[in-house]
């Protein structure tokens, strides 16, 4: 998986998957889909054959996508990118930018745009491996509610199956009239609750998944023409087909009926790489050990042992052969009475296998976005789910790479993302979850999440912690329009000619493209085009030193000014745990909401806006509000706002609404109530809204921060807003 950004002129810096902001010179990215604890510098779960080079010299961008499936190592040097594919077709892609917005979004342009999430799953998510009963999922549920934390989405791991079969509930401790009825008051609180599903079917004649489905002939085949058998979680298991047709009607009947019996909201994808406890086919115990098999060469298609080919890519960092840990390169799929080696298809697994789900949820919910979560990725996973950077160290080393991991997600058109908030393996600590509950609340997709054998982790279970959590939260949830605007930005992408944007969060760079400094920030990110986030990744420091792009920054919490030259500038900011340092850029207008406890509650609060202006007293901002669920709605308003002095020394603002109405809006659309307008150049004399002159009472100006309160300014018609300064 390469993104990339590069140093100086000409030199090619990208970086692997995981872990690492750049591409490195004199390396090598073996991209091939694996399931293993994240490790340094191997390759991951999922494949994205695309990197971005940056030049500093002329600040312009241009993208490479090598169409390809394949295995591949990936070789780099100061001036040569070398692919050796052992398969497959080679088409390249070239995206001329020349910005590196527009490269994504160029790139996003072939590969399929992002879908646009439902808004409830903006909101918190709570996780983790061993909520063991429903009363274990009640009393978290009670306890985030207790503790004022609000909580979105509850969900289950494998836990709740019946010996870890698919479709099922366990009798005992999930037992389904009463997850019915769990569920049902979830969603009488506003709250969700999302489940695990793994690909493997397991085998087992009393189990009508697998019996339908080897009466549909939907699993993949072994080099024998037998159904493929491998391990899992149930023991033996065999894969779905989800290159065949009959497979994604049955993989949708299975759905269909699991979803009849419990009203699950949105669904996790997890070991789809596809991941096997075997190395290759195994039936027996014995088999599970068996490093490498004794494989026939496949009748004429291939003239080499495909678990083995002659070129070794560099599988774990030690060749291992592809079957490790997955399926056999000879095992087929049957498509359009073609059979498929599974050599040219295995990095696709995890992405047809989103795509035969977002079906299946589609047919069961025609009108509604599906949620749903994928390990294993490939380009246009994007498209149909998002991801979670998988199995994490509850270490600093891990909270600090989340943030590149998150960054180059945004590269490979995937950008609803986020990793394990407080760690996944091992046992976390107050001050490491405190900080990442902190940073988390500014992913994309914010979910805590941990492994059964490691200590609870959940917001609550320390003050400090809970109260770190409660007020960041509620921060991301007062920005959800703001949020939520830039994912519909990202997916209308080059309908909207003049904001062709393709990210949700973004490197320092990609608003800088002449900024060295910036270049090599991996540490700090934008949330959304406006709201410059930093935190501390270090045990036992107050301290953090934070980056300023050149131009005009204001304090989120203070709204005070910080100027940066031309060269940039570093400050060293008091960052004590129970902060995050997070910095609004001038020259923005963002769109808030007053939060409440769920999302459904935040789009009932009143609008504001921060007009945060930039050195020559501009701004603008864009927002998109619809009902929050309906898939490809044709009802929405839609908001340009600019602020701007007008020539005689006042500054004039402006809202400019398109307004496509139905009966999709849910609810009245509120009122904006408060605009807060930061660096104005002289002190306000009066305000007029619409032409008439407010009371002086509806607005203070203290520390040169304008607040209008009081407004009763509707979203969906054009206003606009003079303020007439002293000369
Ligand atoms: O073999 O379902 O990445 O999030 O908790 C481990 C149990 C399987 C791996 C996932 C992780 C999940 C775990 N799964």
């Amino acid at each position: 998986m390469l993104a990339s950004i590069s140093g100086s002129d000409g030199q090619t810096i990208v970086r692997e998957q995981i872990r690492e902001f750049r591409i490195k010179e004199n390396d090598q990215y073996t991209l091939w889909n694996y399931d293993t604890p994240t490790p340094y510098h191997k390759n991951l779960y999922g494949s994205h054959p695309f990197y971005l080079e940056h030049r500093l010299d002329t600040g312009k961008s241009h993208g490479v996508f090598l169409r390809n499936s394949n295995g591949m190592d990936i070789n780099t040097t100061q001036s040569s990118i070398t692919y050796q594919i052992i398969g497959g077709i080679i088409d390249f892609y070239f995206f001329m930018g020349p910005d590196p917005e527009m490269v994504v979004s160029q790139y996003l342009d072939l590969i399929g745009r992002p879908a646009v999430p439902p808004y409830w799953s903006l909101g918190f998510h709570q996780c983790r491996w061993g909520y063991k009963d429903l009363q274990n999922l009640e009393d978290v549920v009670a306890n985030y509610s207790k503790a004022n934390i609000p909580l979105e989405t509850i969900w289950n791991d494998i836990d709740y199956m019946d010996k870890f079969k698919d479709f099922t509930f366990d009798p005992e401790n999930f037992p389904v009239e009463k997850m019915q009825n769990f569920v049902k008051n979830l969603h009488s609180n506003n709250q969700h609750y999302v489940v695990i599903v793994d690909p493997g079917i397991a085998i087992d004649k009393n189990y009508t998944p697998y019996t339908e489905g080897l009466q549909k002939d939907v699993f993949i085949k072994n080099h024998k023409g037998e159904v493929f058998t491998g391990k899992v979680w149930p023991g033996f298991t065999t894969y779905p087909d989800f290159l065949n047709t009959d497979t994604i009607s049955w993989w949708g009947e299975q759905m269909k009926k699991f979803l009849r019996m419990v009203a699950i909201d949105g669904i996790w994808l997890d070991m789809n790489e596809a991941s096997n406890f075997c190395d290759g086919e195994c039936k027996t115990e014995k088999d599970e050990v068996k490093l490498s098999l004794d494989l026939e060469p496949d009748g004429g298609m291939l003239q080499f042992d495909p678990n083995n080919p002659p070129y070794a890519i560099n599988n774990q960092n030690g060749k291992y052969p592809l079957n490790k840990k997955t399926l056999d390169m000879d095992a087929y799929h049957h498509v359009d009475n073609t059979n498929i080696l599974v050599y040219n298809t295995h990095n696709l697994y995890g992405l047809t296998e989103c795509i035969s789900t977002r079906k299946a949820l589609l047919q069961i919910n025609p009108d509604q976005r599906p949620f749903i979560l994928s390990r294993s990725t490939f380009p246009a996973s994007g498209v149909y789910a998002a991801h979670w950077t998988g199995d994490n160290h509850a270490t600093w080393d891990d909270i600090y790479v989340s943030v590149p991991d998150m960054l180059n997600f945004q590269l490979f058109g995937i950008p609803f993302v986020g990793s394990d908030i407080c760690g996944f393996n091992g046992d976390t600590t107050e001050e490491l979850c405190g900080r990442w509950m902190a940073l988390g609340a500014f992913y994309p997709f914010s979910r805590n999440h941990n492994i059964n054998t490691g200590v609870p982790q959940e917001a609550y279970r320390w003050e400090s912690v809970a109260s770190i959590s409660r007020e960041m939260l509620m921060i991301r949830y007062r920005l959800l329009p703001y949020l939520y605007t830039q994912f519909v930005l990202a997916n209308k992408g080059s309908e909207l000619p003049s904001h062709q944007m393709a990210t949700v969060v973004k490197p320092l760079f990609f608003k800088f493209p002449k900024d060295e400094y910036s270049l090599s920030v991996d540490w700090q990110f934008f949330f959304g085009p406006a709201v410059m986030v930093s935190q501390v990744f270090q045990s036992n420091t107050n301290m953090l030193k934070v980056y300023f792009p050149p131009g005009k920054w204001y304090d989120w919490f203070t709204q005070e000014i910080i100027i940066s030259t031309d060269k940039g500038l570093n400050k060293t900011l008091s960052t004590p745990k129970d902060k995050i340092q997070l910095h609004v850029l001038g020259g923005n207008i963002l769109t808030t909401q007053a939060p409440g406890m769920t999302t459904t509650e935040c789009r009932k609060g009143d609008f504001s806006l921060l007009i945060a202006l930039d050195n020559s007293y501009k701004a603008d901002g864009l927002l998109y509000l619809d009902d929050g669920f309906t898939i490809n709605t044709k009802s929405f308003v839609y908001i340009q706002y600019t602020a701007k002095p007008d020539g005689v020394g006042n500054t004039v603002i402006h809202a400019v609404v398109t307004k496509k109405s139905g009966k999709c809006l849910d609810l009245q659309v509120p009122n904006l109530n408060t605009v807060t307008v930061l660096g104005l150049k002289n002190k306000p004399l009066n305000v007029e809204v619409n032409g008439v002159a407010l009371k002086t009472d509806s607005y203070s100006f203290t520390k040169k921060i304008l607040k209008i309160s009081k407004l009763t300014i509707s979203m969906e018609a054009e206003w606009n807003m003079k303020i007439v300064e002293a000369k």
